[in-house]
Parts: structure tokens; sequence; C-alpha cells
């Protein structure tokens, strides 16, 4: 065992002296002291909020600390396949809140904060987000984390550690300007790992010679060394001993401070600028959300992770002495999207250029490693790098990409014969002005398993951007599954009552570890007395929300009225314009009615939220007109309650959520075939709120399992929109009579200078319509007034509710991460010996 390594009487010191975590209130409140008094180097004269959240957090990394290491020990010792989930981002938001939760111990530190003289909320509060992604695809890899912890499945995630998140947006004079995230002055979620180092290369050229027995060995030299430091993330399970690790990656010198040898000849200025070049690396999240653009520093920032990654994750697999052919046994990694690709690559280059194997038996190992996760269609957002870049940074990674490719081409040539279009068209390196890598290829071509992210989704790459490649590998390679959501996060931690009461009708917590128990609640539905406490949660979550667009915006909306939530990036699919169309057509029509008219309206607050990528005009533009609408609308005496358009500032995880469990209806409405799945979709279901949406991405799974009648779709259809499309460009394109009527009070200025808006406007009168918002109008419009019949019957809306919440077991993250685990990775649980199933603490 792992014990006897270490010789007896050291053994005795050493458990004689074993840490435990605290486990009651006063122990509890005795590690807050501690922390406050040595580590932070306070009292109870001087411990405000801020000290208050260091010391309890301290107090609880501690805890996670000691579980961490056992669970890593256990691992270790069970010595079964791992599973590496390398993601560029991690959305995660905070950890206290979630820490507590997971442990079981929000309760002790509440009684424990409360004695010595604080709100537990309060202290939460305190917490800076970690805001290491953009949004949908960076907030699944930490809903993944929670499950695979929660799961107790070994499990590692790889990151980048960058200084400066997600920029927070801040809205002045209607725009958004963006203000960096500085996020690492006190963070006590993260350990450095000093010892834990892997140094980088870059640039360079590649050199070949012979060994004895006449094979050809590349070697790649010179250029650039630049630091890999590791800082390791603790990620506590729900519910279990399992404490997961998230190792994120920083950038540092490689010569450590500074160059000595520049700085004793005086060349101080230019070795502190090498430092500085090489911390660059890992500074700063692109804030791109779907789009990439080809930039030198992100393919170094892609690289330099994936390196380090990977020689952490072959390191551990050599400890095991097993042969390399069992790697795939031992090994199993997930590329969250394409940007990861580069892993094939370079597992390939230590296999055959530092391993000394064969390219076949690489190969083979390589791929019965790797899946790869498509997280969109939209050719924008696919991967490509020019060849001269790669040649430039690096050299050896082209080569092997080269003949990647020329044996991938050549098993092509010999099933399809003399189709020299084919080759073409799925070739790794594209034929154009200049030469492209093409990333998605390459990651189909080097993994054993692609997937989509909901059915729709995975539908659409087997039949379009992936089509030839379903014709040579066969279509088993390709799979579907359906995103999900953590309902610790998303429930648990966001609508404390809400879980509560549902706890109440399942009789006991294990819904959050088991989502499809929800469906008992269905069992209550006629129960008054249940029925009438789920309105008043609503209401009071709706109330908490009023209270919050108060104070950040000024606003004051009647918590009463029906709140119309959109939440996400702000981007042209997605259609924000969409929305804020419709809110100007609602706009016009009151006005035009007489005060007896309007008093038949049903009072709306339409809600907005999201960051526009930095250089995204249009995106800016949307999120610019809708606070134009709102300080007009919002100032109108005619309509006083009945309509109110806000934009909340720097959405956010944290916010995330307190506006998910107070939406009436949230709106997911992107052009259908676009929106690959979606998840805030699934956050606001579960959280008793409707949606309306286009049958696009989850929607449409969402709709088969809580039932057409509980969900507003409207719209055109993923299989309409290229004949649409088509039909703009060469055919008569007419404007929506009331959409063109909401564009005429633009260009009269109604919302302040026209010019302002132009682009929005002639995009779709004149430019195509590409995102078919004129031939969606219509239904949209209509689609919203069935919304405010249906709020108007609030018995029938909260049977609607009701029903959903009951219905959607199926979206948690756990059952995502239990289809990957069989059809993908192949890993099996481990658990904690006379650890029992479900709940065994909280
Ligand atoms: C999102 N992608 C999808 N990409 O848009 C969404 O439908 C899906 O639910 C989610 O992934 C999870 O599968 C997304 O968020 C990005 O933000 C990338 C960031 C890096 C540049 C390219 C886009």
């Amino acid at each position: 065992s792992v014990e006897a390594s270490i010789p007896e009487p050291q053994r005795v010191a050493w458990t004689k002296h074993q840490v435990s975590g605290f486990k009651d209130t006063d122990e509890f409140e005795k590690e807050v002291v501690r922390h406050v008094e040595t580590t932070l180097a306070r009292s109870m004269f001087n411990c405000d909020e801020s000290a208050a959240y260091s010391a309890t957090s301290l107090a609880f990394r501690d805890r996670l600390i000691l579980e961490w290491n056992r669970t890593q020990q256990r691992q270790t010792f069970a010595d079964s396949k791992r599973v590496y989930y390398l993601s560029l981002e991690f959305l995660m938001g905070r950890a206290l809140d979630n820490a507590m939760l997971n442990i079981g111990l929000k309760d002790v530190a509440k009684s424990g904060l409360a004695e010595l003289g604080f709100r537990v909320e309060d202290i939460i509060e305190q917490e800076h987000d970690a805001a290491l992604g953009n949004g949908g695809l960076g907030r699944l890899a930490a809903c993944f984390l929670d499950s695979l912890a929660s799961l107790n499945y070994p499990a590692w995630g790889y990151g980048l550690r960058y200084r400066y998140g997600i920029f927070k947006q801040e809205i002045i004079d209607g725009y958004q300007v963006e203000v960096p995230d500085y996020w690492l002055d006190f963070n006590p979620w993260e350990f450095p790992r000093f010892d834990v180092t892997v140094d980088i290369q870059f640039y360079g050229s590649v050199h070949k010679s012979q060994d004895e027995s006449g094979k050809t060995i590349s070697h790649w030299e010179g250029g650039e060394t630049v630091r890999a430091v590791a800082y390791d993330v603790p990620i506590p399970g729900y519910a279990t001993s399992t404490t997961n690790n998230l190792r994120l990656w920083s950038s540092k010198a490689a010569s450590g401070e500074f160059d000595f040898q520049k700085f004793n000849n005086g060349e101080y200025e230019s070795s502190v600028a090498d430092q500085q070049r090489a911390e660059t690396i890992s500074a700063v999240l692109y804030p791109n959300d779907n789009l990439e653009r080809g930039k030198e520093l992100r393919l170094k920032q892609q690289y330099f992770w994936v390196a380090a990654s990977l020689y952490d994750i072959v390191r551990r697999f050599k400890k095991s002495r097993r042969a390399w052919s069992e790697f795939p046994e031992q090994v199993a990694i997930q590329l969250n999207d394409t940007h990861p690709t580069l892993a094939i690559v370079e597992l390939q280059r230590i296999l055959v250029d530092l391993e000394g194997l064969d390219w076949e038996d690489a190969w083979r190992i390589v791929t019965a490693t790797f899946g790869y996760t498509n997280h969109t269609v939209l050719p924008e957002a696919l991967e490509k790098w020019s060849v001269g870049l790669f040649q430039h940074l690096l050299p050896r990674h082209l080569q092997i990409i080269y003949d990647i490719n020329l044996f991938f081409l050549q098993t092509v040539e010999r099933k399809f014969p003399n189709d020299r279009d084919l080759l073409r068209r799925v070739s790794i390196i594209e034929e154009s002005q200049p030469k492209m890598v093409r990333m998605a290829f390459l990651a189909i071509v080097g993994s054993h398993k692609v997937n989509g992210v909901a059915e729709l989704h995975s539908d659409l790459i087997k039949t379009t951007i992936f089509k030839d490649f379903v014709n040579i590998f066969g279509v088993d390679k390709f799979t579907n599954v359906t995103n999900g959501i953590t309902p610790r996060r998303w429930l648990y931690q966001a609508n404390p009552r809400l879980s509560s009461l549902i706890e109440s009708k399942v009789g006991s917590k294990d819904f959050l570890v088991d989502l499809t128990l929800l469906n008992k609640i269905e069992l209550s539905l006629n129960d008054k007395a249940f029925r009438k406490e789920w309105a008043d949660i609503k209401l009071g979550n709706k109330v908490r929300l009023a209270n919050y667009i108060k104070s950040s915006t000024g606003v004051v909306v009647n918590p009463t009225a029906l709140f119309d939530v959109q939440v996400k990036r702000i981007h042209e699919y997605k259609r924000q314009q969409l929305n804020i169309f419709g809110v100007i057509h609602r706009y016009l029509a009151l006005k035009a009615q007489t005060p007896e008219e309007r008093k038949k309206a049903q009072p709306r607050v339409s809600i907005f939220g999201g960051k526009a990528a930095p250089g995204y005009w249009m995106a800016k533009q949307i999120i610019h007109l809708v606070n134009q609408v709102g300080s007009v609308v919002n100032n109108d005496k005619d309509i006083g309650d009945l309509l109110k358009v806000v934009f909340l500032e720097d959405y956010n995880v944290s916010k995330a959520e307190i506006i998910t469990p107070a939406s009436d209806i949230s709106e997911h409405i992107s052009t259908a075939g676009t929106e690959a799945s979606g998840t805030s979709n699934m956050k606001f279901v579960l959280n008793g709120g409707l949606i309306i949406g286009t049958c696009d991405g989850a929607n449409i799974e969402i709709t088969r399992e809580i039932g057409e009648n509980n969900i507003f779709l409207f719209g055109n259809l993923a299989e309409d929109v290229e004949d649409l499309r088509h039909s703009h460009t060469y055919g008569s394109h007419t404007i929506d009579p009331d959409l063109a009527k909401v564009f005429e009070a633009i260009e009269k200025g109604t919302f302040g200078n026209p010019a302002d808006f132009a682009s929005l406007v002639t995009a779709i009168r004149d430019h195509g319509d590409y995102y078919l918002v004129s031939d969606d109008f219509h239904s949209y419009v209509e689609t919203h007034a069935l919304v405010d019949e249906a709020y108007k019957n609030q018995e029938e809306w909260v049977t609607k509710c009701i029903t959903s919440v009951a219905r959607m077991g199926f979206f948690s993250s756990d059952r995502c991460i239990n289809e990957y685990a069989e059809g993908i990775w192949n890993i099996e649980p481990i658990k904690e010996e006379n650890q029992s199933d479900g709940l065994q603490k909280g």
C-alpha cells in the first residue's frame, strides 16, 4: 500500500499529527480566527467583510486540500484510466458558496460567521468571479468539472491561468466600455506549484539525423524557451469526498527573474523585456465569442498550454512503467473545441521524435487517446492558421501535420480513387492564398470520436461541414452528447428556496445527484399550498432582481410585471436585435392605444445583458440601441409600468445566479441552425421560467422533454434557412411591414441619432438579412402575444412551470458526463471505500 512505503516510526509521527478539517461551528470559528490573526495579520478590531471573506475561504480551502490530497492518492493507487479535459476556458464564477454547499458545511459557516458578526450572504458577495471564459463553452467546462468530481471520476482539467479574465463591461452613455479584469490580487483557491514546471520551446528549426539502424530522427532545435508553472485549483464534488484538480499554467521567463548575463552587460531594459514577453503568453483571455482571428499570440497560448499539459500527462503515465501501447488504456484526452488540437501533433511528436516509436504505432496510440467536441457550425468560428505562421512558430509540428495529412489523403485516395475534388475538400491543408491549416479537420483525423453538443447540431455537422468525413471514416465516429448543466450551482446554489421546496416533495436532496427525481414534483401539481409557495418563491426572486436593477441602473421595475430576459453574449446570430425590434414594436403599439385600451396590456420588463467582443461593431450597436430604447421608454409617462427596458451591465456567472431564478420568460431566439446547443435555456427552465425560442440547438430537446405546450416556439426551421437566404439575394426581398414601421421609428430619430443604428437596419433591409430577422419577425411578435395571454392566467402559467421543471432531469451535466465516460472515454468512477451511493453529507 502507499503507507507501507514510509518507515514505521515516521509513519507514527505523521499520523499522530494528521490534520483533519473543521466539522462544527466551533471548529470553523477557530479556523477563521486563526486565519484572521495569523495569515492575514489582523484582529477582531479590524476584520472587515473582505478580511472575513479571506479567512472563511482559507478555512474552506484548507479543508478542500485535505480531501484533494486523499483523492489524488486514491486515484494514483487505483491506477486506472483518467480523463484529461483540455479547455482554453473555464468560466468558474465564485468558489466559496459552491465549496460550502458541495462539502455540506454552509450551515456551519452561516452560524459561525453570525457569531463572529457577519452574514454569510455578504461574505459570499465579496468574492471576485473567476472569469476565465467567454460564454457557453467556458461555462460548460466548469459544469463538467463539477459533475466529474461529483460522480467520482478520475479527471483533470487543464487550462491557462490568465492574469486578466474576460473584461469587465461598463455601460457609459449607453455604450459598452471594456475595463481589464485583474482578478489575482487575492485568490485563495489556487495553489502555486513552483516545483511543477515545464519548459516550452518555440521557433527554431528542425535538423535530421540517422540512428544506428538508419532510421531518420528529427531534432527541433534553437528558438526561444518559456517556462510553464502549474497553479492548481481544487474542485470539490457534491456530497462526496472526491476533490479533483484543475491545473492552470502560468507563463514566465525560463531564465528565472531576468537574464543575468544581459543584466550584467548593462542591458537591464531588454532583460526585463524578455521576461515580460514570456509573461505575455498567459496574460489575457481572448475576448471573442464565436470568432477566430488568427493572431500569433493566440497560437502561442495554445501550444504553450497543450505542450505543458501533455508533458504532465506523459510524466504521470511513465511513472506506471507501462508499455506505450497501453497509453490509451490509461489516458483519455478530450479536446474542448479545436483550441487544443495541437495536442494531437504534440503527442505524435513525443512518441516519434523523443520516444522513438514507429509512425504507425504512435498514430494508433494518438487516435485512440483523443476525442474532439465541436461547438459551432459558424464558418467564422472555425479555426485556421496560416502555414507561414506555423512554419515560423512550430516548424517541427508543421512537418508532422504535413505527414498526417499525407497519410490521411493516401487512405482517402485508396477508398475513393480518382476523386480529386474530395481530396481538395478534406485536406488538412487548405490550398488557399496563403495556405491554411484547418484545425477542425486535423482534430477529426486525430481523434477516435467527434461529438456535437445537441441533437440538431450533431446532425448538422454530419450533413454539412464534416459530411465528407462521415463518408471517409463511417458514421460511427460521429456522435452526439447533448450538453447539460450542474444542478448544484444552477438550482441548489442559485435558487435555495426552490431547491428546498423541491426537496420537501422529493423527500430528500437526492435530486441533486439524480436530477430525474424531479419528476416526483409533478405529483404535487394540484397541491394548493405547494403551488402557492412555488409562485411566492418566483415573486421573491423577482423582488431580489428588481432591487438589483434599481441599485445598478436606477430604473424602478414592478416585480409583478412579466420579466422577459435575454442574457448571453451579444451576437447577430443570437439575435438580440430581433428582441429589441420586438420591444420597439410593442412600444409603438402601446403608444397608438388609448389609455383605456392600455389598461388591458400585460406589463413587461425587458431585461438584456451580455458582453460584445471589443471589435464587434454590430454587437456594440445593439447594446447602444437597447440602452437608447430604455431611456426613451422608461421615461415615457404614457407607458409607465407597462414596459420597462433595462440593460444589465457586466453579465457574468454570479449575476446569472441572481437573474436566472427571476425570469418568467427568457429568449433563446437564434436563427435556426446557428446555436449549437445553448445551455442557459436549460438553466432558465430548471428555475421555473418558461422560454420563447426557435427550433434550434437544445431548445428542440427541451421541447421534447417538457412538452410543446410548455414552450413558446416560433420562426423558420433550420432546413429552410438556406433557401430563404438564397431568396433574399436572388429573389425579391420584402421587409415585414411591422418591422418596417420599427425601422421608420428608428430613422425618425425616436431613439436618438438614427445614424448610430444605421448598420443594424441596413444589414436587414439592404444587405441580405443573413440572420432572417425579417422572415421571423411576424411569428416572433405573434408568439409574444401568446406569452402575454398565457401569463394572464397565472394558474395555467404555474402549471406549465412546475410541469417543465419536473421534466428537466435529462439536462443535468451528470447525465452528459456519464455519456462521455461510457461512450467516449471508457472510464470508471473511483469511490472512497465505504462511501455509499448518493448523499453522504450535507
Ligand atoms: C458555445 N460556443 C455555443 N464558443 O455557441 C453554444 O451553443 C453551446 O451551448 C456552448 O458552446 C457549449 O457547447 C462558445 O461559447 C466560444 O465562445 C469560442 C471561444 C473561443 C473562440 C471561438 C468561440
